[in-house]
């Protein structure tokens, strides 16, 4: 197969062109975009989808902390975010912000309490653009509950200024205990090893969860991960929700990663017919075939610029933040300053790279790709894989 040239399906519903909200895959030329914000940030609380760690030295009796997060990290963090959103208004994107709201509020639901919630850095987990659809996702953590709340006011805008916009709410989960599988916290590594076919996490199959950022996109074929924060459910809802307007949905799976959460440290399409891999997690064999099947190829990130023990201390993130990248134009990607190697694979590979300091927000669980949500690129939609019938999740 020849890329980029697969025709558009015009004759689907899919095909619809919308002024506003416009994005069919990760790499087309980026025209609007909402960045993340740190004010007002806590730490990640223990709940029981979600047992922060820290990460490096530690004293004897160290715990993880609670509540806000200290005023000069939120600083330091927004000057990073400051300084992407002035890089990309430098290349003539229109760059949004999410609404400050309190997240040092508990929250008290009829299934659950939570002392604190969590940040507005990464838009990403929350919201997803899929051709002229936003889709806020039902999140996985109580924390997380209310964090469409920082962009309503932005999606509500879009949707008033563009009538072929769709705004979808996906249900919200009770997030009650029976939600979540307290023991797999508890699992040592082999059990998780003899287990890790099985692609059970944190999260039970009773409700429909996902996280946005389990979702990648690349035209008429959307592939999300299995993960502790996406269910078998929340896939059959995407599925559900997405095929009828012309899309594949296709699970996908990375037996490798004990411990998955969000695709894009694993599984990052760069351009038509490329995906940047994480020599760590590949994917299923019978699913990396569709892939190779069309043409498509794969290239493994090189050694990140840290071990995970020298990520930052409260980063929940892994050392593959390093992949995180943004695509500007389907030549031009935004990468992380210290990330050294990756940027001499993408230069060779042909991109033109735009460098920019973000480590300051590796703490806030995302890089580049995470504290970002894009709402517009140039393009439609096209077939990238021939119309094939795709994947069979099989499960
Ligand atoms: N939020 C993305 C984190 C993924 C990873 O740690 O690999």
């Amino acid at each position: 197969m020849i890329f980029p040239t697969s025709a558009s399906i015009d004759e689907s519903a899919a095909a619809v062109s919308s002024s506003v909200v416009n994005a069919w895959n990760e790499w087309d030329p980026l025209e609007e975009i909402v960045v993340g914000r740190a004010d007002g940030a806590c730490y990640d609380p223990a709940e029981p989808g979600y047992r922060p760690i820290l990460r490096g030295l530690t004293q004897p009796g160290e715990v993880f902390p609670t509540g806000p997060k200290p005023a000069d990290v939120i600083k330091r963090a927004n000057e990073e975010l400051d300084g992407l959103t002035a890089l990309l208004e430098s290349q003539g994107v229109v760059v949004r912000r999410p609404d400050p709201i309190e997240f040092d509020r508990s929250l008290s639901s009829p299934e659950f309490t939570v002392d604190s919630q969590y940040c507005s850095v990464c838009p990403r987990d929350v919201l997803i653009t899929v051709g002229n659809q936003v889709i806020e996702a039902t999140m996985s953590r109580r924390a997380r509950f209310f964090e469409y709340l920082p962009y309503r006011s932005i999606v509500r805008e879009y949707w008033d200024r563009d009538s072929e916009m769709i705004w979808t709410a996906a249900p919200k989960p009770s997030m009650a205990d029976h939600m979540y599988r307290k023991e797999f916290w508890e699992l040592d590594v082999d059990e998780r090893y003899a287990r890790m076919h099985d692609f059970e996490f944190c999260v039970t199959q009773d409700e429909v969860v996902f996280d946005a950022a389990d979702i990648t996109r690349m035209g008429r074929d959307i592939f999300v991960q299995e993960s502790m924060t996406t269910n078998r459910a929340g896939i059959r809802w995407l599925r559900r929700e997405l095929e009828p307007r012309g899309f594949r949905v296709h699970a996908v799976h990375f037996p490798l990663d004990l411990f998955p959460s969000h695709i894009d440290c694993t599984f990052v399409p760069l351009r038509p017919g490329l995906v940047l891999t994480n020599p760590d997690r590949p994917i299923k064999e019978n699913e990396a075939e569709y892939f190779s099947d069309h043409g498509w190829q794969f290239v493994d990130a090189p050694e990140a610029s840290s071990t995970n023990d020298q990520m930052p201390k409260y980063c929940q993130s892994s050392r593959w933040l390093s992949m995180n990248v943004l695509s500007v134009a389907p030549e031009t990607v935004i990468c992380e300053e210290s990330e050294k190697n990756l940027q001499r694979l993408l230069e060779a590979l042909g991109f033109n790279v735009l460098v920019i300091p973000f480590r300051s927000v590796y703490e806030f669980g995302g890089s580049l790709h995470c504290a970002t949500w894009d709402v517009r690129r140039t393009g439609g939609c096209e077939d990238y894989f021939d119309g094939s019938v795709g994947i069979v999740d099989g499960r």
